[in-house]
């Protein structure tokens, strides 16, 4: 069996603007513990896997500090721990996926198209990709079947479902159905929701 945790959009270093004063700070406190919770959980619950679909920085030019502190808190989980930037955190110059040093179990996607990463142990393999920029008009998932090769096949992407508007890695619902995943981790709508299942592939 293969226990896996799945989260998105810490958006650590947000300013929280929209909030009162006395909420953003509450917020800010929060989002500065919430590396070190997350890592306690992993490690209290025995999972293996971390997968952290995107916007864990709110901008692609974080506080160094902020960058190594998360780095730490996922060195300490033991798990394999894989990320897919979003566009607040995409992958680029100066970005803190660049600029500091990642522990071995962390795993980030960097090409702005699917890429496979093979857990062989696992019999498992994770397709990902990274913004590169602020915005991601073409789909990463469009055209994509994983094989089937009796392996388990996990997404992990930063993007949102049939948007109104093509800015953020759009992902249509058929797609999602004819993707051959077992599962598809999303990040970006910050809503909590039930995992939903198009064709054989389980979503949330
Ligand atoms: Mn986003």
């Amino acid at each position: 069996m293969l226990r896996f945790i799945h989260a998105a959009d810490f958006h650590l270093d947000s300013a929280f603007a929209a909030l009162t004063p006395r909420q953003a700070a509450a917020r800010r406190r929060e989002s500065r513990e919430l590396p070190v919770r997350l890592a306690n959980y992993v490690n209290q619950n025995n999972i293996d896997l971390v997968l952290l679909a995107g916007d864990l920085f709110d901008s692609a030019a974080s506080y160094r500090d902020t960058a190594e502190e998360l780095s730490a808190a996922l060195g300490q989980m033991e798990a394999q721990v894989y990320i897919a930037p979003g566009n607040h955190d995409w992958y680029g110059p100066g970005s803190p996926y660049l600029t500091v040093k990642w522990p071995e179990n962390v795993h980030i996607f960097t090409q702005p198209r699917l890429e496979t990463m093979e857990w062989p142990e696992k019999n498992l393999v994770l397709h990902g990709a990274a913004f590169t920029h602020g915005e991601q008009a073409d789909g990463f998932l469009t055209g994509f079947t994983a094989p089937a090769d009796g392996k388990l096949h996990i997404g992990l992407l930063h993007g949102e479902i049939d948007p109104s508007e093509a800015r953020y890695d759009p992902i249509r619902k058929e797609e999602i159905a004819a993707s051959g995943l077992a599962y598809l981790a999303l990040g970006h709508i910050h809503k909590r929701a039930e995992p939903l299942t198009f064709g054989g592939t389980v979503c949330a």
